[in-house]
């Protein structure tokens, strides 16, 4: 085997191993970034109400509200976060302030007066 082959072979090698490498270390980047649990929150929905009816988020932290329905279908509604569910609703809120939520089902006469209150902070 000339020697300019086996130099060839082992910057080959060195190249696969450093390229596999940072594959891996992608990865776990990767990895880490998704893995951040959503904080849970349990919310009871009854006609025509939420309790508790105002919740504090923070920004960026994925959450996971857990609509406890106590006699029909209700849900989770706000429209300016692109968030609407039945059962439950998992979102990471991207901006701060305070944003209304609504029952998106129609659960009744005062379906219409179903309302909650996000906060989002900092
Ligand atoms: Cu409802």
């Amino acid at each position: 085997m000339k020697i300019s082959t086996i130099i060839l072979t082992a910057i080959v090698v060195v190249a696969l191993a450093a390229g596999f490498y940072f594959t891996l270390n992608n990865s776990k980047i990767t990895a880490n970034a998704i893995s951040i649990e959503p904080e849970m929150i349990n919310i009871n929905a009854s006609r025509w109400s939420y309790t508790p009816d105002t919740i504090t988020v923070k920004k960026d932290q994925p959450v996971k509200i857990i609509i406890n329905n106590q006699d029909t279908t209700h849900g989770i509604s706000i429209p300016e976060l692109g968030v609407m569910g039945i059962g439950s609703v998992e979102f990471t809120p991207n901006k701060t302030g305070t944003f209304q939520f609504r029952c998106p089902t129609r659960c009744g006469v005062d379906h219409i007066n179903m309302v909650g209150k996000l906060i989002v902070t900092d």
